[in-house]
């Protein structure tokens, strides 16, 4: 039996990534679990579904044979499987750090001066998103749904619509849709937002991301009616209505609430504790990347320390910082102006005893994270711009209730959920963060536990499982129960051969 044989509807994820990362250490070629939003969030929903994961599987040098048998094992106990799309070095450079990460990642944060409008990057990102399209063809039957994510793969749609697709298939955008005016900058503006009307619905993040992008159709587009309102309405093009609608997602809380009362766990949050005696203790953590505003935050906790000396042996900030895209050269820029205002901050305050700023720069295990998490009373979230932000759901979620304080960007996703909540600050505004820091710190435990009981209240409702189903519901009028775990979940035979 295999995926195009087995009976029943499935779920096709496609994302630029697959949740593994084919790599090789000491000669050996191994695989490691994949780390991002995008993977933490989507892992828990395919798990024993059957269903087919397609995505770049991290390198270009496995031999075919050696990487599916990879990717089998991998998947061994997951219960969907791993096609991978091939990229070479060129679609590297040119489609994903090219006009992926130079081109579409700025300028839908706004930061359109951070963007490389290279001509080529346009040629390469069609020629990989048909590649996609070409895989998910080979690998899908009529009654499956195909979920595209990202900013990646935006034109894959309109490549199955040209190969005459017959599947249903959704879109999800997982991070900001920009402002019109900054849209506009784009060299590609027109064939990009034609491309996006492909699909059967498109998903966004924020009523803010979904607002910016009717304004474009309306300006670009304005033959086309849109109707209807809440939280799906619909576009009519041509012979086909196209929904979009705002779909805020989630985390699978069980998971971190559950995960984070684990004894390791536990143990491990007490050892950070006894580091830190008497202090109450920041954390940030984040990807490596220019739009989650560390330097930012490390400029405002040092505004903090300098108007508000109480505060000195008494915090500590603990800002994790996870490596990501270190090819592209403002990303290295980035990481050496963390480090030297690392540096400098420390080197001002730095007392026997008291070290104001503990950095790490490295990927942390589930349970450290989870014990950051615990251990920390007050999480110091301040993205310049973010689609959505897990960190802030996660930390609610594996944090004690009585203890803790959430401060987050305006400018996150999340801040639309997490308002009542949060601290919300403005990133930009390094002394309205630095008061809010110390408004945290001096936060009694009454207001803290009536907070964080909110807050876990809406991250626990509104979580993955919410997240999937109100996208397939809009999509195909199915929940996630239409896609159900097997009893028992019988491994493809490709499984078992290894
Ligand atoms: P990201 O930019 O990756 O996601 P975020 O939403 O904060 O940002 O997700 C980061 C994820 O990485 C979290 O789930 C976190 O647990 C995980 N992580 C953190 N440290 C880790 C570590 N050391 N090892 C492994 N994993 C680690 C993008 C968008 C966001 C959007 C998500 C999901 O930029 O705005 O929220 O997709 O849609």
């Amino acid at each position: 039996m295999n995926d195009m044989t087995q009976g029943g509807d499935r779920l096709v994820v496609v994302s630029n990534r697959l949740p593994v990362v084919v790599k090789q250490v000491d000669g050996q070629w191994t695989f490691i679990p994949g780390s991002g939003g995008l993977v933490s969030a989507l892992a828990p929903v395919l798990r024993n579904r059957g269903g087919i994961w397609i995505g770049w599987p991290g390198t270009s040098d496995a031999d075919p044979a050696t990487l599916s048998g990879l990717l089998r094992e991998a998947t061994r106990h997951s219960g969907y499987s791993l096609k991978p799309v091939a990229l070479d070095q060129r679609d590297k450079e040119d489609f994903y750090y090219g006009f992926a990460n130079e081109v579409i990642w700025p300028l839908f944060h706004d930061l359109q001066s951070h963007c490389n409008f290279a001509p080529r990057y346009w040629d390469a990102y069609n020629r990989v998103n048909r590649r996609f399209a070409d895989v998910i063809m080979q690998n899908t039957r009529p009654g499956d749904f195909i979920w595209i994510h990202d900013y990646h793969l935006m034109s894959v749609g309109q490549e199955l619509r040209a190969q005459g697709i017959a599947a249903r298939m959704g879109f999800f955008l997982h991070i900001p849709f920009p402002p019109l005016d900054i849209y506009m900058k784009l060299p590609w503006r027109f064939p990009l937002l034609r491309a996006l009307l492909e699909y059967d619905l498109l998903g966004f993040q924020t009523l803010r991301d979904r607002r910016n992008f009717l304004q474009c159709v309306r300006l670009i587009a304005p033959d086309l009616s849109v109707s209807g309102k809440g939280q799906v309405i619909t576009i009519r093009v041509g012979n086909r209505e196209l929904r979009v609608g705002t779909f805020p997602i989630g985390i699978d809380y069980q998971e971190f609430a559950r995960g984070s009362k684990a004894e390791a766990v536990v143990r491990k949050a007490r050892e950070l504790h006894e580091d830190l005696p008497g202090r109450q203790v920041l954390l940030g953590v984040d990807r490596l990347d220019y739009t989650k505003g560390i330097c930012h935050r490390f400029e405002a906790f040092r505004n903090a320390l300098q108007r508000f000396p109480e505060l000195h042996h008494r915090t500590t900030l603990i800002q994790v910082v996870v490596p990501s895209r270190e090819d592209i050269p403002k990303y290295n820029a980035l990481k050496m102006e963390m480090e030297r205002l690392v540096g400098e901050i420390n080197g001002q305050f730095t007392q026997s005893g008291w070290v104001p700023i503990h950095y790490i720069f490295r990927s942390l295990s589930r349970t450290e994270l989870l014990a950051y998490y615990r251990a920390c009373e007050i999480a110091l979230i301040t993205p310049l711009k973010d689609g959505m932000n897990l960190v802030a759901k996660e930390f609610c979620a594996a944090t004690p209730e009585n203890n803790s304080v959430l401060i987050l960007s305006e400018f996150a996703g999340a801040a639309a959920q997490l308002q009542k909540g949060a601290l919300l600050v403005n990133p930009y505004n390094v002394e309205e963060v630095a008061e809010t820091i110390q408004r945290a710190i001096t936060m009694g435990p009454g207001e803290r536990r009536a907070r964080m009981h909110k807050l876990k209240r809406f991250v626990r409702e509104y979580d993955i499982f919410w997240w999937v189903d109100s996208f397939l519901r809009a999509a195909i009028a199915k929940d996630l129960s239409n896609f159900p775990v097997p009893e028992e979940y019988v491994p493809h035979m490709e499984t078992i051969s290894l």
